[in-house]
């Protein structure tokens, strides 16, 4: 398949994740209708939907529905945009520009800004409750428990703990790798094994090979993510730049040095292709994504 192929399918994809965040997410108009505005601010007209791509590529794998993709696809952004809007606030990272725009609790208030996190978290949850995802009512718990884990003290917010306590010591390699398949990696797992959940069995090493693909595209994701941070602008990031170093976090770019850190990543890479390769045409899309995210200049 082409570049473009590939573009219009994640063009597509974006835009039906927009169009079910839109219809997920509470009208302004119903009270409280300014923390329904805040919520709406943090979720909607922004970001690359990465997760949700993740999702659906990798329903490919099993054939899933697009409206149960929809439907874990949307879960998932809102907890992923509930943790951005956390992690600006001045208790945390305390950031002033966020996907191009003001931060909410800039744009709105703290208070506002701690309650559209809570508010994102359970809607989440809520909206994964409340269509089948699964024929199976036993998967769907196990779904819905994987979300949970993948989010809770045993991922990102315990990433993000790890991550608070860490700034200005240095970590190793391994203690850093740990902390990211918590914080960054665990989301994007999850994006996957819900994914392929939406959809028909596959055997147990099935899953578990789609497992450490997740694995690995969770933690790529963040090696590239330090790369940006050091080499990109704040203008093509929509969000600050150069933040790491300036606030003395320990990165794969402050251990390893570009260079070194750009092959960790194709390395992770190629790895997650060659998992891939056993699937054939069906993971054609999450082959495409995984490139799409190491070679990603924003
Ligand atoms: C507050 C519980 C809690 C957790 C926060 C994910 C996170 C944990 C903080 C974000 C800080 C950060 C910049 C992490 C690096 C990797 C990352 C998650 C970047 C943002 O994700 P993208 O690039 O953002 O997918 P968009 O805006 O495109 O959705």
């Amino acid at each position: 398949m082409t570049n473009s192929g590939f573009n219009q399918w994640m063009t597509h994809i974006q835009e039906r994740t927009e169009a079910a965040l839109e219809r997920a997410l509470p009208s302004p108009d119903l009270a409280p209708s300014r923390l329904h505005e805040a919520m709406r601010y943090a979720v909607l007209g922004g970001g690359k939907r990465v997760r949700p791509l993740l999702a659906h590529a990798a329903g490919d794998i099993s054939a899933a529905s697009p409206e149960r993709l929809d439907r874990v696809a949307c879960a998932i952004e809102m907890i992923h945009a509930y943790s951005l809007v956390h992690d600006d606030m001045p208790c945390m990272d305390d950031d002033t520009l966020r996907r191009g725009k003001p931060t909410v609790h800039v744009q709105f208030d703290d208070a506002t800004a701690l309650l559209v996190g809570d508010a994102l978290q359970t809607l989440a949850f809520q909206h994964i409750t409340e269509a089948a995802l699964s024929d199976s009512a036993q998967r769907q718990l196990g779904m819905i428990r994987q979300l949970a884990i993948a989010s809770g003290s045993r991922g990102m917010a315990g990433g993000q703990a790890i991550d608070l306590a860490s700034v200005g010591t240095q970590l190793s390699l391994p203690e850093l790798e740990f902390m990211h398949i918590h914080k960054t990696g665990a989301l994007i797992r999850a994006s996957i094994g819900l994914g392929v959940q939406c959809g028909r069995d596959l055997h147990e090493d099935e899953l578990a090979s789609l497992d450490h693909v997740g694995k690995v595209i969770g933690l790529l994701f963040q090696v590239v993510d330090d790369i940006l941070d050091a080499e990109a602008d704040t203008a093509t990031l929509g969000k600050t730049a150069g933040k790491d170093a300036a606030n003395d976090k320990p990165t794969y770019v402050s251990l390893l040095g570009v260079t070194q850190a750009r092959a960790l990543a194709e390395e992770m890479c190629q790895d997650a292709l060659d998992r891939l390769a056993a699937f054939g045409n069906s993971a054609k899309r999450l082959s495409e994504l995984t490139r799409f995210i190491v070679r990603r200049q924003f």
